[in-house]
């Protein structure tokens, strides 16, 4: 399969959804609104919803279940764009630059950022509470949101971003750099992908297998974010390069070299494809996803 003709067109397809789906800045909340989807619609590759989607098309390829995913899609996206606002704060990263354009609190302000960021979370659960409802049942729907709700926060993406901060400056080593990671990064790209896989009614075995495959791609992205940060220009990338060195963090190409990393992350990417050994053509998009991370240039 042709991976950028596939990611375009389903970048475009989320894009639209998250379009139709999103407040409008109109009324008393205008400016507020505004500032969310100033961050939300600057670009992004938009690889949490393509996982949940390709998720999704593994267990079950009819267009019902891929529409039935595209809410639960567009969350995890507004909840990545929130953490990517707070992230870039200066009481955080305080970058200036995010998707190539300056960051959210550069342009609006920093209450104003703080304030996207919480409304970006907030909606992302009105979306899954209130857009996820024909062909699931309750049951299964509270389970979405519950594994996503889980990892966004402190034992997932907030803890990690906590560990990450109380950890800044210090020469940690690989058990905690796996850790932070794991619950920074990985925890939200694992719950895309199974968060797909629970609205197509995926098995037992099919979940444990997404959950590998989400875990392993999860470390795979972000040995590779890792790697763009001191090979890629700011250009390519759309946030300042370099940043990891700038600010003295631990990654994996200064614990174990380029090289070393770059295996690490190929050898991830084998063991996501391993796990995928129970699905069929229909797991196709999940594979190229997979090829994708280790490979991508931003
Ligand atoms: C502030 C609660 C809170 C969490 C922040 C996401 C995050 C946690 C920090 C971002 C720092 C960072 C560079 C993490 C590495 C991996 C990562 C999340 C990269 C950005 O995601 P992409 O590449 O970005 O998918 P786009 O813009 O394409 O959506």
């Amino acid at each position: 399969m042709e991976i950028k003709t596939y990611l375009d067109e389903q970048r475009q397809r989320v894009e639209k959804h998250l379009a139709d789906l999103m407040l409008e800045p109109v009324g008393a909340f205008s400016r507020h609104i505004e500032s969310m989807r100033y961050s939300l619609f600057v670009g992004g590759k938009r690889i949490r919803p393509i996982l949940c989607l390709a998720a999704a098309t593994a267990v079950d390829d009819d267009e019902k279940t891929y529409q039935r995913a595209m809410p639960v899609a567009c969350s995890l996206e507004c909840i990545h764009t929130y953490s990517l606002i707070h992230d870039d704060l200066p009481a955080m990263d305080d970058d200036d630059l995010r998707r190539g354009k300056p960051t959210n609190h550069t342009v609006f302000g920093e209450a104003a950022a703080i304030l996207a960021g919480d409304g970006l979370l907030t909606f992302a659960f009105d979306l899954l509470s209130s857009q996820v409802s024909a062909g699931i049942n309750d049951s299964v729907r509270i389970r979405i949101i519950q594994t996503i709700a889980r990892a966004a926060g402190s034992l997932g993406m907030v803890g990690g971003q906590s560990l990450d901060m109380l950890f800044a400056g210090e020469q940690v080593g690989y058990e905690e750099l796996r850790s932070i990671h794991r619950s920074k990064t990985g925890a939200l790209i694992t719950a895309s992908v199974l968060s797909g896989a629970l609205v197509a009614r995926a098995d037992e075995a099919q979940e444990e297998a997404l959950q590998a495959y989400g875990d392993h791609i999860g470390l795979a992205f972000q040995i590779v974010d890792d790697l763009l940060d001191v090979e890629a220009t700011t250009e390519q990338l759309g946030k300042p390069a370099g940043s990891d060195i700038k600010s003295d963090k631990v990654t994996y190409p200064s614990l174990f070299g380029m090289e070393t990393s770059r295996t690490m992350a190929r050898e991830a990417v084998q063991e996501a494809l391993a796990a995928l050994v129970l699905f069929d053509r229909k797991a196709d998009p999940l594979r190229a996803l997979a090829n994708y991370i280790v490979e991508r240039k931003k």
